[in-house]
């Protein structure tokens, strides 16, 4: 990672528990499973935004990453049945859907960086299908790089299709795959998994994945879906295995904090608050020194919270997508896809510097403010 020069806040601590943080901070020192906890459970917003702001500028300076990209989620049946997600059906349910190749192209354009792909885990399409998306997109746009395929779908096609994680990913990769997404991580405990998604990977599974695609060439990322039946202890734990894992196999670029959308699946009463949004964010900033960014995913927590989160340690805000069906199928408030010009002003009014980027984080272009 880059190390930017800068200024160290005067911070004035209303909670005593962050003082020892501020110190390992400072100092680069790696943080604690308590001390991630004391981050979540602190009222001191300010404070911990400020330690979070600084993490994110020692690495990036005033820099805040963007990406022109589009989500494409080729189907949404579903052999799983998670009990958080309103996006997947099964066969003959209304309003399932399964995309053909020319539709899938017809929502890309040469000028994109990155195309998201990500979906069910359809029953009956051949591994070609899947394989075949890569390749027909690489080959259409070879500019455009290609992020496919959580964990849980690449344990799926193991399964499946009884090919080894290696065949799977070799093949994919020979495709024009260039990075996965950090879907189907949920939550690393097996008490949440036994009751949200006892069929999807276990937490070992996902993070034996991520470590081969690292080393086999293929960057990552992680996500944490919070704001459900999951405790804070969880959640910590969680950005720990991370941590282990991205220190073992080194390859993540981002991780993407993703709150829970309510919809129709009502897990809890109501939507984590913006303040909750913002302590994950910032405590997730703070626990994860060694991933390289924190993005503010929009979708999920809306605008507003997205550009204030760039505050709080987020340095990216993942992108334009164009269409977003995970989080829609659930009620999400936010826009189906945000224009350009509408993220230059999300980050600008955080009084942040825009870049810019593709799905590797290679600069395309700086704006100036
Ligand atoms: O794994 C499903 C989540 C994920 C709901 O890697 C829900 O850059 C909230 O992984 N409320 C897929 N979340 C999306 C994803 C993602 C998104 C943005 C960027 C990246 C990246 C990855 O969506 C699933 C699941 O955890 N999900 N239902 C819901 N009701």
């Amino acid at each position: 990672m880059t190390t930017a020069t800068t200024d160290t806040p005067n911070i004035r601590f209303r909670d005593p528990a962050l003082e020892p943080v501020w110190e390992k901070v400072q100092g680069g020192e790696r943080i604690s499973f308590e001390d991630g906890l004391s981050c979540l459970q602190t009222s001191d917003l300010v404070a911990l935004g400020q330690m979070a702001d600084y993490a994110k500028r020692r690495l990036w300076g005033e820099k805040v990453y963007f990406v022109f990209n589009r989500q494409i989620n080729p189907t949404n049946i579903c052999v799983l049945s998670c009990t958080f997600c309103d996006f997947a059906k099964k066969k003959g349910d209304a309003g399932a859907y399964e995309m053909e190749m020319d539709e899938i192209l017809g929502k890309l354009h040469p000028d994109m960086h990155e195309v998201h792909i990500v979906g069910g885990h359809h029953p009956d399409w051949p591994f070609e299908r899947y394989e075949g998306i890569v390749r027909g997109i690489h080959e259409a746009f070879p500019s455009i790089h290609i992020k496919a395929w959580t964990a849980a779908e690449i344990d799926y096609f193991c399964k499946r299709f009884r090919m080894s994680e290696e065949e799977v990913l070799g093949r994919m990769k020979d495709a024009g795959l260039v990075s996965m997404p950090g879907g189907g991580a949920e939550v690393f405990s097996p008490r949440v998994r036994r009751e949200l998604f006892p069929g999807k990977n276990t937490a070992e599974r996902w993070l034996e994945i991520h470590r081969l695609a690292h080393a086999m060439g293929i960057r990552s990322n992680a996500t944490l879906l919070y704001g459900h039946i999951e405790t804070l202890e969880e959640r910590v734990h969680h950005m720990e295995l991370l941590r282990e894992a991205e220190d073992e196999a080194p390859g993540f670029l981002a991780f993407i904090p993703l709150e829970y959308q309510v919809g129709d699946t009502h897990l809890v009463a109501r939507q984590a608050s913006a303040v909750e949004d913002l302590r994950t964010i910032a405590t997730s900033r703070l626990m994860l020194d060694n991933i390289p960014h924190i993005k503010a995913y929009w979708v999920m927590i809306g605008e507003a919270t997205a550009s204030i989160a760039l505050n709080f340690g987020a340095s990216d805000l993942d992108g334009t997508i164009g269409e977003e069906r995970i989080a829609h199928a659930a009620r999400a408030a936010s826009p189906v896809g945000l224009a350009r010009n509408r993220m230059l002003r999300l980050i600008s009014d955080a009084g942040k510097t825009a870049v810019e980027r593709d799905a590797l984080y290679n600069e395309v272009h700086v704006y100036d403010n």
